[in-house]
């Protein structure tokens, strides 16, 4: 098969992470025999260098001409203790979501057996915790009407969801619960929130279309509680874009690492797939971060944009193997093993 993908590296380890990312896709076209064509496009702080626009309008015409985005990261620390910067590198990938409709995020938390004593939750708590975040992109607090007033005095950013919004993410999550174990949790603040009423309103609502699915509903302090008290209860999750950016973030510990947390960004077009990381510039350029959210980005690619699932799958079992081998970036180091050979990013890559 012949597929072209734009590479979108963005800022910090973003460009150290999509290499390996795409030397793994490169290994896959060559085992597989596929045509894997590339293009590179900007996003970011490294866009606001190069063209004082975050996203530029190549960025968004290279993407929606491929058949999928392999993305990095963005941020930069200059901007995080500006207040007053008007332009940041993050709009860049709000603002390529939003133009390429990718309005689900996929990000699985998906436990290696090897990795059990790297994280700080007790293994008897963690082993068998499979995980599937539905995280909502392309509206809430991150989209809604913002400003000041009051002469600046007053800030305001406003969480907004519509209807049709909550439902094409509940259906997606809905569809992906039929595939596993049929458990659905929906996270929200209903107690407290207007558009967290009409986001559970609506998931009753589709919740019907589903009746082998046993639907749950959690207010999102709840669940941050219970995903560290009980992960394997959950199963698939479907939340709103502040809630799943918060949530991701602490499950990754389930995984034992923000460094081992894919994700896969898909709506109506072109899909894009990224590490949950940012762009880590305390390691950048120290060739130490770990690659293999990436990897496991790759993996998506080729099951859901391509179809490919031997493929994916060899590119999982490609992680486990290597971690079964005792090989780690240091992030996913257990001090009280020896045995492990800990590993830089691109030495980590060439195991792969
Ligand atoms: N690869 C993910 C990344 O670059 N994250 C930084 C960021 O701006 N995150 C905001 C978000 O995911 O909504």
């Amino acid at each position: 098969m012949k597929k072209h993908i734009v590479v979108i590296a963005g800022d910090g380890i973003g460009q150290e992470v999509t290499a390996v990312g795409q030397q793994v896709l490169d290994a896959i076209a060559a085992k597989y025999n596929h045509e894997f064509t590339y293009d590179t496009a900007l996003i970011g702080h490294a866009a606001i260098e190069a063209t004082g626009n975050p996203i530029p309008e190549e960025t968004i015409t290279k993407s929606k001409a491929s058949d999928a985005i392999l993305f990095g990261a963005v941020g930069h620390p200059k901007y995080d203790n500006d207040p007053s910067a008007k332009v940041r590198p993050e709009q860049g990938l709000l603002g390529i979501r939003k133009a390429l409709g990718l309005y689900a995020n996929l990000r699985p938390i998906k436990l290696f057996d090897e990795l059990l004593s790297a994280s700080s939750i007790r293994p008897e708590i963690l082993k068998g915790a499979d995980i599937l975040f539905f995280r909502e992109l392309t509206g809430d607090v991150y989209f809604g009407e913002r400003g000041r007033k009051d002469e600046g005095n007053t800030a305001y950013d406003t969480m907004i969801y519509s209807r049709y919004e909550v439902e094409r993410i509940a259906i997606k999550a809905f569809d992906a619960a039929m595939t596993r174990r049929k458990k659905l949790c929906s996270v929200d603040k209903a107690n407290v929130l207007e558009s967290s009423r009409l986001w559970r309103e609506v998931i009753q609502e589709i919740a019907h279309r589903y009746p082998e699915v046993e639907v749950e509903h959690q207010f999102v302090d709840a669940a941050a509680m219970l995903l560290i008290k009980d992960p394997k209860r959950f199963d698939v999750v479907v939340t709103g874009n502040l809630f799943g950016d918060i949530l991701t973030d602490e499950a990754s510990q389930i995984a034992g690492s923000m460094g081992m947390l894919a994700s896969a960004s898909i709506g109506d077009t072109t899909g894009l797939y990224e590490p949950i990381h940012g762009s880590a510039h305390d390691i950048t350029g120290k060739g130490v971060a770990n690659p293999l959210a990436s990897v496991l980005s790759v993996a998506l690619m080729l099951d859901i944009s391509f179809g490919m699932k031997a493929e994916a799958d060899a590119v999982v079992n490609a992680v486990d193997s290597v971690l079964k081998a005792g090989f780690r970036t240091r992030d996913i180091a257990d001090p009280s093993t020896p045995a492990e050979k800990i590993l830089g990013t691109e030495q980590m890559g060439a195991q792969i």
